[in-house]
């Protein structure tokens, strides 16, 4: 059988995590339009009859401006050092020449394929020239083209992955999928959300961390915090009247209701921990 590690990298907003939830089938890693959403690697495992990849969507690549980013570079790191394939993910309408400079500088020693990615944003013509511009460089095995939120591409990516992964025993079990805990994914959704309901400087701002999840009869119960710089931040997420808190709160226990299958009861905290991403205990307490 063949089995590895397809680990994803590029710049923020290629669309690494849309892809790995499209090869999972399965919505495991939270997207939105703005950049520097994923902050952790997560993996995803997909086991077939006569294969195993085990997936990891990674952080954006970007030069670290405060602790938090370090640790997420730390986690493309750690993914760069036990991959058995890269995936070079590409946003067509980025910058190909930064997406060039960035793919050089991992060094990779592996097997890795450019997916030219969201190419139902733009021309045929515009595609074709991306793909020249990415032949005319060295370090890929292959190049593809993609939009990876149409199904009809994960057979290709797939297909292609497989020619390059090596022959080995399965890592993990059939049934599972991941290795992150279900708190851990309920906090991405809660913070899904928070991308989705706030502008600016908002969502960069805040953490999210599950307290406490209690399974009763009928429902789940889970409490969360959700972690701010400064009071003004919690006043804006709490909203007049407690409105925009509410909906936050709406919108992400439905979406979490999707995911477990199951009736929750969601409760949500806002916290001030000023300078919470330079504190090396408060973002090992989160999960960093
Ligand atoms: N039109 C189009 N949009 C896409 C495609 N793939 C991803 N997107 C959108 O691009 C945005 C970014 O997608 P993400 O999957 O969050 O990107 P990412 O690379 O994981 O971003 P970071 O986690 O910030 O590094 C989202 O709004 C996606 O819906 C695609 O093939 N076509
Ligand atoms: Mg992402």
């Amino acid at each position: 059988m063949k089995t590895g590690f397809v680990n994803i990298f590029g710049r923020p907003n290629a669309g690494k995590s849309t892809l790995l939830n499209l090869l999972m089938g399965e919505k495991l890693a939270i997207v939105s339009p703005k950049v520097q959403t994923t902050r952790n690697r997560i993996k995803g495992i997909l086991t077939e009859k006569d294969y195993q990849v085990i997936f990891s969507d990674t952080p954006g690549i970007i030069e670290p401006k405060y602790k938090l980013h370090e640790k997420m570079m730390q986690a493309v790191k750690k993914s760069l050092e036990d991959a058995d394939v890269a995936l070079l993910l590409v946003g067509i309408r980025d910058d190909w020449n930064a997406c060039h400079e960035i793919f050089l500088s991992l060094k990779l020693k592996v097997p890795s394929i450019v997916v030219i990615n969201k190419i139902d944003t733009v021309s045929q013509k515009k595609t074709e020239e991306a793909i020249s511009f990415f032949e005319s460089k060295n370090y890929y095995k292959k190049i593809i083209a993609i939009s990876a939120l149409t199904i009809s591409y994960k057979a290709e990516v797939l297909k292609t992955i497989l020619e390059f992964l090596p022959e080995g025993e399965k890592f993990y079990e059939e049934d599972e999928i991941t290795d992150l805990s279900t708190k851990f994914f309920v906090a991405e959704l809660i913070r899904e959300k928070i991308f989705d309901l706030f502008e600016q400087e908002i969502p960069y701002h805040t953490a999210v961390i599950v307290q406490e999840f209690k399974e009763k009869s009928t429902l789940i119960k889970i409490r969360a915090e959700i972690i701010v710089h400064r009071e003004t931040q919690k006043a804006i997420i709490l909203g007049e009247g407690g409105k925009m808190i509410k909906k936050l709160g709406t919108t992400a226990r439905e979406e979490i209701e999707k995911f477990l299958q199951q009736k929750v009861f969601l409760e949500l905290f806002v916290k001030v921990k000023p300078n919470w991403r330079e504190n090396e205990l408060q973002l090992r307490e989160y999960g960093f």
